[in-house]
């Protein structure tokens, strides 16, 4: 059976959603982000990034890994492509220009997305008190979202979904990228497409079992 390495708040998140949506059963090991301990090495520390047993896994130390039939695999957008790839259509790829396609919107999210989206994340959607020094980051973070965003939001505005007329791991990989940016107004509300397809995709059951999932963790 497949093994997902890695919490429920981590980029874990998007693995386990995929999962929910193709029906395939996993076993969680909830190894933990180590930033989140205050002593990740103290001999009680619970399983997490720094812990040998997991650097054995991932060397780079970071989740999620899987482990299935005798592969272990870390990059979570990877992740998503073999396990789409491996169950195939309607979530993974019908053919060689689909498969294309979805490593398209999966490279755009990881490259062009994803650090700036994290810092909105970091510096505004968790409600920290702002520096003159955050506040420019995250002014700056935001600008440079608007084109990679606009792409996306053209997409969906034609076609509703981003591969094939219908949703796919593309969406999931995207909608769990564009969430880190989802509270910050000022950008968001620019893209009226792009928040109706997150509501629609964050609706799904599978989204929803995931997410009571990760709520249910301590933050
Ligand atoms: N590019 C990697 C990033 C993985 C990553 O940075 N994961 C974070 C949690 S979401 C982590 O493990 N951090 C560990 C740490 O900083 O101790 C991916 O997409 O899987």
């Amino acid at each position: 059976m497949l093994t997902i390495h890695g919490v429920t708040r981590s980029r874990a998140s998007r693995i386990i959603w995929l999962c929910h949506e193709i029906g395939l059963p996993f076993r969680q090991h909830p190894v933990i982000q180590a930033y989140r301990l205050p002593d990740p090495d103290a001999a009680d520390a619970p399983l997490n990034t720094h812990s040998a047993s997991f650097r054995k896994l991932s060397p780079g130390g970071a989740i999620p890994v899987i482990e299935d039939d005798g592969l272990v695999l870390s990059e979570s957008y990877a992740i998503l492509l073999y396990l789409a790839r491996k169950h195939a259509a309607p979530l993974g790829p019908a053919s060689p220009e689909e498969d294309a396609l979805m490593l398209q919107w999966c490279f755009q999210a990881a490259t062009s997305i994803e650090p700036d989206a994290l810092t909105l994340l970091f510096l505004h959607g968790r409600g920290q008190a702002q520096s003159g020094e955050d506040q420019a980051l995250v002014a700056n973070a935001a600008e440079r979202l608007i084109r990679p965003l606009r792409v996306v939001e053209d997409q969906l505005a034609r076609h509703g979904y981003l591969v094939g007329n219908r949703f796919t791991v593309a969406d999931i990989a995207m909608a769990e990228t564009i969430r880190y940016a989802q509270g910050y107004g000022p950008l968001m509300e620019q893209f009226p497409a792009i928040g109706q397809w997150l509501v629609d995709a964050q609706g799904r059951p599978g989204f929803q079992k995931m997410w009571q999932a990760r709520l249910s963790e301590p933050e």
